[in-house]
């Protein structure tokens, strides 16, 4: 047996996101969004499913609040819903939507629990939508406003702030593969929302200093990691090519003002640009705070001709949780040491990291120890990250309870409180009893 100890300040936590779980999309002026529409489009969620009830966390904060405290956890991950503050994305402020926020994070703090607030998770005003999104560079201007409101209106309350949650997602998976809201399949496209999303962050950050806000400011880009498959160059190559797809075009140009010359090269052979302005770099490579890193999966791969990346993953027999993703605890670590190397000692914090699992209801609880074990491998990679020097301040757990995942519906659990979506009712499951012990001690037991 061998314990694995964490830093004593480490920050234990556990995440969530505004669409996923508030609900209540119609009421006290909130706006439309971009997934009010995309899950209002036949076809494009599982089963029709729709976040207009969600966890209704719009109504019981303080029951999840009460979740929390209990759990032990001294931060929480939040997202904020743009189209609550600015009904049409820009122009008119909603004070009620300011008012919720203000109820739920002073519940928080009155609890003893450091709110870290994702600004852009998201749900995107669907009025900016029907003026091109992302795509538009009107769009960056209207994130900036509406950060600064966020800004100046929780000012000495909320401390950390990440500007956007997964950029990947934001444009490859929502451009390009059509998966998410809006919906579309046009690799220029999602070319131009990543860069323009990137240019919104940066500029962000610079509005974040010059309005001296008390605090941090950083950005949760989703990673995954595939190793080789064998030691052949080519095939290391093929790898290099995906984890640069996937890691570094939105990673290298926070650190280094450019994109990764192995992606961009094989881009611009096959006819494709980010629409790089003058100064566009430069804004990106703003200086931050921490960089937060969402991981839930990778594998092994190789050269393969069918894709236009010339990769193709190889199934080598990894266990996968129920969403199909490989387990691959020590891509999460080959994460964290890449970025050490790359980029050097930024204060990281894990944002997101979670499995997948449909309940095993029993007599007297919810038996979830295959999300407890895949919780548990990833602690211990990281530990071992964190023990080789990368500086990684905090976990926060995805997720706080079940919630609406995306394009799955409610078919697809994260949480350590199981929650009924006919009656709301929230249970604990075995995985939060397992994690409020850690967030107690501080270590584990392998
Ligand atoms: C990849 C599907 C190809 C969320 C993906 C789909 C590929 C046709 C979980 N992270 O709910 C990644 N999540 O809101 C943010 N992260 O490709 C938070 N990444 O199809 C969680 C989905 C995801 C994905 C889902």
């Amino acid at each position: 047996m061998a314990l694995v100890q964490f830093p004593k300040d480490f920050v234990w936590g556990a995440a969530t996101a505004a669409y996923q779980i508030e609900g209540a999309h119609n009421e006290d002026g909130r706006g439309m969004s971009i997934w009010d529409t995309f899950s209002g489009t036949p076809g494009k969620v599982y089963n029709g499913d729709n976040g207009n009830i969600a966890c209704d966390s719009y109504h019981r904060y303080e029951e999840d609040v009460e979740l929390l405290k209990d759990l032990g956890v001294r931060a929480y991950r939040f997202s904020v819903a743009w189209p609550r503050i600015y009904p049409q994305g820009r122009g008119e402020i909603n004070p009620k939507g300011l008012e919720f926020y203000h109820k739920f994070v002073d519940r928080l703090l009155a609890n003893g629990i450091e709110p870290m607030c994702t600004l852009y998770h998201w749900d995107l005003p669907q009025a900016l939508q029907d003026e091109g999104g992302w795509d538009n560079r009107a769009t960056i201007d209207a994130y900036v406003d509406y950060a600064e409101t966020m800004f100046r209106s929780f000012a000495g309350k909320i401390k950390k702030w990440i500007t956007f949650n997964e950029p990947w997602c934001i444009s490859i998976l929502s451009n390009l593969l059509g998966e998410h809201a809006p919906g579309y399949r046009d690799f220029q496209l999602a070319l131009n929302v990543g860069h323009h999303v990137l240019v919104a962050h940066g500029e962000t950050v610079k509005r974040f200093r010059a309005l001296g806000v008390e605090g941090e400011i950083g950005i949760a880009p989703n990673t995954e990691w595939f190793e080789p498959y064998s030691a052949k160059p080519e095939d290391a190559a093929a790898c290099d090519r995906r984890n640069a797809y996937f890691n570094g075009w939105f990673i290298e140009p926070l650190f280094k003002g450019e994109y990764p010359a192995i992606a961009s090269d094989w881009y611009k052979k096959a006819g494709f640009e980010p629409p790089v302005r003058n100064g566009d770099m430069e804004t990106i490579r703003q200086p931050i705070d921490f960089l937060g890193i969402n991981y839930y999966t990778g594998g092994v791969g190789r050269k393969g001709d069918d894709d236009p990346l010339g990769f193709e993953a190889v199934d080598v027999g990894f266990d996968k949780t129920d969403i199909g993703w490989n387990i691959y605890p020590q891509g999460l670590l080959n994460v964290l040491n890449w970025i050490r190397n790359e980029y050097g000692g930024i204060p990281i914090y894990i944002t997101e990291n979670g499995a997948c699992y449909d309940d095993v209801k029993a007599e007297g609880g919810i038996r979830d120890a295959k999300r407890i074990d895949y919780i548990k491998k990833h602690l211990i990679q990281l530990n071992r990250a964190i023990e080789s020097g990368v500086n990684v301040k905090g976990y926060m757990l995805w997720s706080l309870m079940d919630n609406f995942e995306w394009a799955w519906g409610y078919s697809k659990r994260f949480g350590l409180v199981h929650v009924d979506f006919r009656t709301l009712e929230r249970t604990k499951k075995d995985s939060y009893y397992w994690y409020k012990k850690i967030a107690e001690v501080g270590w584990l037991e392998v």
